[in-house]
């Protein structure tokens, strides 16, 4: 079983496949400057700057920016029809703020502000700052956002768990009760569902799709854990990909 100290390792591999996973989708960022190429042409640049995870949802570009000086990483969103230099959407308060997810004006970030990592959600078309989603004493990380819906990694002592917010109604519960020999992964959520990857049978990996309206789950495929591991999984609406 897995302590702490596991679940922090596998958070630091949760966020490392994010990155590796934008670098593959765009061009590589400038190993000089740190700029951002985007359709061949640069769109956001600044001195001190490393930008990361970048993701259009509607007019907006949201990006982790990393303060070279400092280390420090910090959510920002671009917003093309102005060109405006980026608004930062977390604290400078020399913690870092990274693995956001958006959906339109909606934005989710992990932040290691505090003693273990709290997951955060900001609506930046309303003037309500930014709310913390969780509080507790375990990490909370790897927020995916769709809609009213909100779908995070919770550590548990032993192991972490997929919890789930509507932010409409403020409800919460979880994706995935069972305790596996590997905890949920790749997860992502589209109009209520869920999709993830797990080993809920030892030697076996599956994908699933957890309805959170119904709290039904439908397995997709299933494989031997020793000759398959499922990619990068999204969910859109009825596609697992
Ligand atoms: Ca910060
Ligand atoms: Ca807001
Ligand atoms: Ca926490």
């Amino acid at each position: 079983m897995w302590g702490v100290i596991g679940v922090r390792r596998n958070r630091r591999l949760v966020s490392g496949a994010l990155v590796l996973g934008v670098v593959c989708a765009l061009t590589a960022p400038s190993a000089a400057s740190g700029a951002l190429v985007f359709s061949g042409g640069v769109l956001l640049t600044a001195m001190n700057s490393t930008y990361t995870a970048p993701l259009t949802s509607g007019p907006y570009v949201y990006v982790t920016r990393e303060n070279i000086s400092t280390g420090e990483r910090d959510v920002q969103v671009y917003d093309r029809r102005t060109s405006a230099v980026p608004t930062q959407l977390s604290p400078a308060d020399g913690h870092d703020q990274y693995d956001h997810d958006a959906s339109g004006d909606r934005v989710v970030w992990t932040s290691d502000a505090e003693a273990d990592s709290e997951v955060w959600y900001d609506d930046i078309g309303d003037a309500t700052p930014p709310v913390k989603i969780t509080s507790n004493a375990v990490d909370d990380f790897g927020p995916a956002i769709d809609g009213n819906w909100i779908v995070w990694a919770r550590g548990d002592v032993a192991s972490w768990s997929l919890y789930w917010k509507n932010t409409e109604t403020g409800v919460t519960g979880m994706v995935d009760p069972n305790v596996a020999t590997v905890r949920p992964q790749e997860w992502d959520v589209d109009r209520g569902r869920v999709v993830y990857w797990d080993e809920k049978v030892a030697g076996t990996r599956g994908i699933y799709v957890y309805d959170l309206e119904s709290a039904s789950e439908r397995t997709v495929t299933t494989m031997a854990a020793s000759t398959y591991t499922p990619g990068h999984l999204r969910m859109h609406g009825d596609r697992v990909t």
